[in-house]
């Protein structure tokens, strides 16, 4: 009942700044050049490329580390307020126009813009997040500083309570409802961020649960838990690093024992059955930390398939 047009904009996103491996940035180049927007039209989307990050300042200062940037503990709180805040702007306007908006990162910071914007447009929304991680510290909790570490307690309005939130961040809405999330993935939580997801009663399927349940029952149970009714929209925030790294190499922050290659697209397949889905983020995918070129190509063509099952592809 969505996007009866099937418009559909790839809104690169090629931002790094909130973590501290370089090259992430690269993530929509590698996917685009791979071919993801003409298999998109193939299924029969209407695609077009928004870049909202392409304007010289914003290259600029992505480029020249020369502006100081922190905030207590938090790394490039202006950078990631700023990219988030174009990125922001510009699903937001894909949304006006009836175009499902498909994020293509740049690190997971990427989504306090993408999903603010698919819940000022769909409030009752639900969010799956797929992730080996909660990305869910808050100024406070954070160890890292990095703020691709955080989006989750953004998105949660938690920054609200803080008299740490930089400037730059203030925007963000912050209206998402703890029991609208569930987590598919987890297997690298920090204690600070198991006290919050405890505290808030947060649902989360760690890969104790993928391997106690199935994926079939795991993700029935996310989409139950996020729209009880079956009629809520579905937003997917896909970081790339709930999938194995033997499937899923070249990432910034893999951890052994997830999800295999199959669930990791049965997920996606699943999820598009539904027919809720209003938006999807892919990020993470970093082609400069591949030891080899086979990395590239196996976390790229992984990557790509993962956004073709979610919007539709099947296998017969
Ligand atoms: B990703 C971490 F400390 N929790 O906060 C942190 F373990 O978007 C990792 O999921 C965050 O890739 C990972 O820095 C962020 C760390
Ligand atoms: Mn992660
Ligand atoms: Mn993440
Ligand atoms: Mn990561």
């Amino acid at each position: 009942e969505f996007y009866k047009e099937r418009k559909l904009a790839i809104v690169a996103a090629p931002f790094s700044g909130g973590q501290g491996h370089v090259g992430v940035e690269n993530g929509p180049k590698y996917i685009l050049n791979h071919g993801l927007q003409s298999d998109l039209e193939e299924m029969g989307w209407k695609t077009s490329v928004e870049n909202p990050l392409d304007n010289e300042s914003m290259v600029k200062r992505m480029l020249a580390d020369t502006v100081k940037d922190s905030y207590g503990r938090i790394k490039k709180p202006n950078l990631v307020g700023e990219a988030t805040q174009l990125i922001y702007q510009s699903v937001g306007k894909c949304l006006s126009e009836e175009t499902f908006p498909l994020t293509i990162g740049g690190d997971h910071s990427i989504a306090i813009g993408s999903v603010s914007a698919v819940l000022d447009k769909y409030p009752d929304a639900g969010l799956l997040w797929i992730d080996a991680h909660a990305d869910i510290n808050t100024l406070e909790s954070t160890n890292s500083g990095h703020l691709h570490g955080c989006p989750v307690s953004f998105l949660l309005g938690l920054h609200k309570d803080s008299s740490e939130c930089p400037e730059a961040l203030k925007w963000v809405p912050g209206k998402l409802r703890p029991e609208k999330i569930a987590y598919i993935g987890l297997r690298d939580v920090e204690a600070g961020e198991k006290k919050i997801l405890k505290d808030l009663g947060i649902t989360a399927f760690s890969m104790y649960h993928v391997d106690r349940y199935g994926i079939n029952t795991v993700i029935e149970m996310a989409l139950k838990a996020v729209s009880p009714d079956g009629k809520s929209p579905i937003m997917c925030s896909y970081d790339v690093d709930a999938v194995d790294p033997l499937f899923m190499p070249a990432t910034g922050t893999p951890v052994r024992g997830g999800l295999t290659l199959r669930e990791a697209l049965f997920l996606a397949e699943r999820i598009a059955e539904t027919g809720k889905l209003v938006g999807l983020d892919i990020v993470e995918c970093n082609p400069a930390l591949a030891v080899h070129d086979l990395h590239v190509i196996d976390t790229i063509s992984a990557g790509c398939a993962i956004a073709r099952c979610a919007l539709g592809e099947t296998l017969l």
